[in-house]
């Protein structure tokens, strides 16, 4: 090689190596620049936070037509948000019901279908979501969510630890058990454990207004010390007003009502203002975290009033007037509160009555955090009525419920349009309302529509997929 074909070659050389290295670099700049893209686009989601209460009532917030019980603040969020007039529960009891909101699956579909489910002949304890039901938390920590859970869960078994929450989709869990223990015992539902076992907190009543502040506290502690590289899900599961509230120090709310009201319902009364309290302490955070205007905040409740411990639901009218209470089918069961609030998105002052339920919310955070549904699910997104768009509709919504082991637990509802089918098992009949005309379902007119019945029939019989741990579901029909 003489020395001219030398310096051809190394120049040659040296331009490849430069070549290879812009390339590299603009590969690198490229990769970089899609890799800031990709956070900034997870950091422009929006939070969420998914307030639950635990027995509230259709009738028991102020902008609901409460006229006794004190709410103001969330009558003030309702005013500024969007309020909905037909919205319902899961079903009508706490496990399927929170079932039904986690997972986007109607119960009918679900692997809970009441608090307990059949285990074997003589046996009868609590069912755990399965792990193919994915749940809101596994989806959206799926969609570059931080996510937290504090509360209440009541999907899990409390001897396996990967059915709790922390297994279920939520980075951080607080969480509450409630039934059996590995030997037996029955759990103190008081002891919270904090990301499963780990350093658990007992809830001592005498240091708290009630338990609804205590968990307030944690969630508070939370956005304080959550990430600021990502966006977050927190579902914040209270206990108001559920009648089982260890327990409830001194108050004197409502004290000029002492002599007049038993004490039970002033009891009842002040923890439905507590919660109402809470839930402005937590507000007030994100006011003044500035995070008021990215977070899309729903509040409403697991089912119906409770009629339960000596306290009547119809002493403050909880139900709004609606038939029967928690563990009915009938509206009272499952027709609950909705209250949407998302700074500058949704339009202030706004009420809908666009039929929805439990079953839309995943599907509606899906869109939300622009990620998409794993789970076969039944509901619908309704983001579109949040934001005043064209909102597609249901045909039915559809409820069943397995109280206890007997027949007689076993309830199924279909709403279809205006009317409203339901079927308690040892009746053997479909019962069948207008809404439009008879509100509080106090007119059975199946005898004079049975095509609306038959039809009902069919969405009780198809809807209900047989579950062994549920030995009614598929309907109780005669055989003809
Ligand atoms: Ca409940």
């Amino acid at each position: 090689m003489n020395k001219l074909s030398i310096i051809r070659s190394k120049a040659f050389l040296l331009l490849f190596v430069l070549a290879l290295t812009f390339s590299c670099e603009e590969k690198e700049q490229k990769e970089y620049t899609l890799k800031k893209e990709t956070v900034k686009k997870v950091l422009d989601k929006p939070n969420i936070i998914f307030l639950l209460a635990d027995d509230l009532g259709y009738g028991e917030l102020g902008s609901y037509g409460q006229e006794i019980i004190k709410t103001p603040f969330l009558d003030d969020v309702a005013s500024k948000g969007l309020r909905f007039t037909d919205f319902y529960a899961g079903t009508s009891v706490c496990s399927p019901s929170r079932a039904v909101l986690m997972t986007g699956k109607h119960t009918g579909h679900l692997s809970i279908r009441g608090n307990k489910g059949k285990l074997s002949d003589k046996r009868w304890g609590r069912v755990a979501l399965k792990k193919s039901e994915t749940t809101i938390g596994e989806m959206l920590q799926g969609a570059g969510y931080q996510t937290a859970m504090i509360g209440k869960w009541h999907l899990g078994m409390p001897e396996d630890m990967s059915t709790w929450a922390k297994g279920r989709g939520f980075d951080y869990a607080i969480q509450e058990q409630w039934g059996e223990s590995k030997k037996g015992n029955v759990i103190d539902e008081r002891v919270h454990w904090v990301n499963n076992n780990e350093d658990s907190i007992f809830y001592n009543y005498n240091n708290y207004k009630c338990l609804d502040e205590f968990r307030t506290n944690f969630a508070l502690d939370y956005l304080d010390e959550k990430s600021d590289d990502k966006p977050y899900f927190l579902y914040m599961s209270y206990r108001i007003p559920h009648a089982h509230e260890f327990f409830l120090s001194k108050n004197d709310l409502y004290g000029d009502k002492i002599e007049e009201w038993p004490e039970i319902e002033r009891r009842h009364a002040a923890r439905i203002t507590m919660l109402d309290e809470q839930i402005k302490r937590l507000f007030d955070k994100l006011e003044k975290r500035g995070e008021l205007e990215n977070t899309l905040i729903l509040i409403s409740s697991d089912n119906g009033p409770t009629n339960e411990n000596h306290h009547s639901y119809k002493f403050f009218n909880s139900s709004g007037s609606l038939k029967g209470y928690k563990r009915d089918v009938y509206e009272g069961g499952v027709r609950v509160p909705l209250i949407a609030y998302w700074k500058g998105k949704i339009k202030e002052g706004q009420t809908t009555d666009h039929p929805s339920t439990f079953y839309d919310i995943m599907p509606t955070l899906a869109e939300v955090a622009d990620t998409k549904v794993t789970n076969q699910i039944d509901g619908i997104s309704i983001l579109p009525e949040l934001l005043g768009k064209p909102q597609k509709k249901h045909d039915f919504l559809y409820w069943e419920i397995q109280e206890g082991a007997s027949v007689k637990g076993f309830r199924q509802a279909t709403r279809i349009g205006k009317w409203k089918a339901v079927r308690y098992g040892n009746n053997y009949h479909t019962e069948l309302y207008n809404l439009e005309a008879d509100l509080y379902e106090k007119n059975d007119i199946s005898g004079n529509h049975q095509d609306i019945v038959e039809q009902a029939n069919t969405i009780f019989k198809t809807e209900s997929v047989k579950d062994l741990h549920f030995p009614y579901s598929g309907g109780v029909f005669k055989n003809k």
